[in-house]
């Protein structure tokens, strides 16, 4: 939800909805206002603040963070904050990048952010064999919607499942995030348009990330980092401890720092020559935990 109901007599609460570089925008019940955080802090899309009278805002703890590790050296990128979903969204064809989808999954899961699968295009060939191959996120508990932002078709059920949730698209580029962001949100294409005519006024327009509200409540955040978002910074552990479908599997391996490769009791090798885990799947682990070691974040 935008707005989270003030629970008790505490504070007004306001969320970060536009962020312009120096100055953010943060949306009230009583409409939108314009703060500045103090110096040493930075606040993202997504973030809640407390908003006691005469007092400077307050940032709320957050529940949980998109972020981007260091490159080249560099701090770590805080994209957004307090995300009730990520969408990984895939598209038919070629493009159907699964190991891409598992990398995003992996991300999301260990940030602690809920995530679900949009396959996008379903209106071009391919589509049927497209969500073959993703029934096995359904099996892992993941939804997967079936979608076309160009017909509309899925676009209900997808929508009724965001709900009041806070959302970021993530995913390959070309696969129709800004399509997906587009029509479901309307208000997208105006606020954009405006946010980058105001901030076009001698500021840096590539650093204006915005949220557009849904109409059933929630919102979507078309923030550029966000957009180009590709998980890097990955550690062994984290991949091993939070691929699709591993969960349920995950005690039951005879040492607790299991990698799940050659070790002897490996209840997750075990799951695949069982049949009761997807050897694809397998298989792109194995790939992904291969990429994870290469010290190098790829970009
Ligand atoms: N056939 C088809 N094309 C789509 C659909 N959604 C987006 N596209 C096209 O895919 C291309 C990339 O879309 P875009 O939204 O820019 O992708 P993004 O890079 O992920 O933001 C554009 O040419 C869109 O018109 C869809 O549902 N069906
Ligand atoms: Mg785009
Ligand atoms: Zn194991």
């Amino acid at each position: 939800m935008l707005l989270p109901p003030p629970s008790g007599s505490s504070a007004p609460i306001g969320r970060v909805v536009v962020h312009l570089g120096a100055r953010v925008r943060a949306l009230t019940a009583n409409g939108e206002v314009e703060l500045i955080p103090p110096k040493k802090e930075s606040w993202v899309v997504g973030d809640l603040l407390r908003l006691e009278p005469g007092r400077p805002p307050k940032l709320i703890e957050r529940v949980n963070m998109l972020s981007r590790s260091a490159v080249h050296g560099g701090k770590q990128q805080i994209l957004a904050a307090n995300l009730d979903w990520l969408i990984v969204v895939a598209a038919p064809g070629d493009a159907l990048k699964t190991g891409l989808v598992d990398r995003f999954l992996v991300a999301a899961s260990h940030a602690g952010i809920h995530a679900m699968i949009a396959l996008n295009k379903i209106d071009l060939p391919g589509a049927g064999e497209a969500i073959n191959e993703l029934a096995v996120y359904r099996a892992y508990g993941y939804q997967v919607h079936p979608i076309s932002a160009n017909t509309g078709e899925g676009i209900e059920s997808f929508a009724a499942a965001i709900g009041q949730g806070v959302c970021a698209l993530v995913g390959h580029s070309g696969v129709g995030k800004s399509s997906i962001f587009n029509r479901l949100a309307p208000e997208a294409n105006r606020a954009t348009r405006e946010i980058h005519h105001e901030s076009g006024r001698g500021r840096h327009t590539t650093s204006v990330s915005l949220m557009a509200p849904l109409p059933g409540g929630g919102g979507l955040i078309d923030a550029p980092g966000v957009r180009q978002f590709v998980p890097s910074g990955l550690e062994p552990r984290d991949v091993a401890d939070h691929f699709p479908g591993f969960g349920p599997h995950m005690g039951g391996c005879k040492f607790r720092d299991c990698l799940h490769l050659t070790e002897t009791g490996c209840a997750i090798r075990r799951a695949v020559d069982a049949g009761a885990l997807d050897s694809a799947r397998y298989q792109s682990y194995q790939r992904l935990l291969e990429s994870s070691r290469e010290s190098a974040p790829k970009w």
